[in-house]
C-alpha cells in the first residue's frame, strides 16, 4: 500500500495512526516531492490523503479509507466494543472521554 499525504496534513495523520495501530506496512509518499500535475492522476479531487492499494485501486477521503481499513483489516479494532462509545468517539473523538474510555 501506498499513503498519499504530506507532513502536518491532519487527516493524513489519522489514517497513519491507523495504519501504524493495525500494524499494518505502508509506502509514504510525500505529495509536494512528487512533480507537478503528478497527483491529480492519483486523485483527481486534489485532496490529501489517498491510499493505493495497487491495480489501480485508490481510495480518497480519510473516512472512507478508514473504513476500508477497519472492514479489511478488523483486528484490533479502531473503534470500541461498545456501538454507542464507539461511533460516537468516531464522530466527535474529544467530546466525554470521561464516559466512553474504551
Ligand atoms: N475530507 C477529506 C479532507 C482532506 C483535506 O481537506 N485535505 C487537505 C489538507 S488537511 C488538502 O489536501 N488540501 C489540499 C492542499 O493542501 O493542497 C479527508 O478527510 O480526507
Amino acid at each position: 500500500m501506498k499513503l498519499y499525504t504530506y507532513q502536518r496534513n491532519s487527516a493524513g495523520e489519522r489514517v497513519r495512526i491507523a495504519l501504524g495501530l493495525k500494524g499494518l506496512a505502508y509506502e509514504y509518499v510525500s505529495v509536494p516531492a512528487m512533480p507537478e500535475g503528478a497527483y491529480d492522476r492519483i486523485n483527481p479531487q486534489g485532496l490529501m490523503p489517498a491510499l493505493d492499494l495497487g491495480e489501480g485501486q485508490i481510495i480518497a477521503q480519510s473516512g472512507a479509507i478508514l473504513a476500508f481499513l477497519e472492514e479489511t483489516f478488523p483486528d484490533p479494532p479502531l473503534l470500541s466494543p461498545d456501538p454507542f462509545c464507539g461511533r460516537r468517539r468516531a464522530a466527535s473523538p474529544c467530546s466525554s472521554p470521561r464516559r466512553c474510555t474504551r
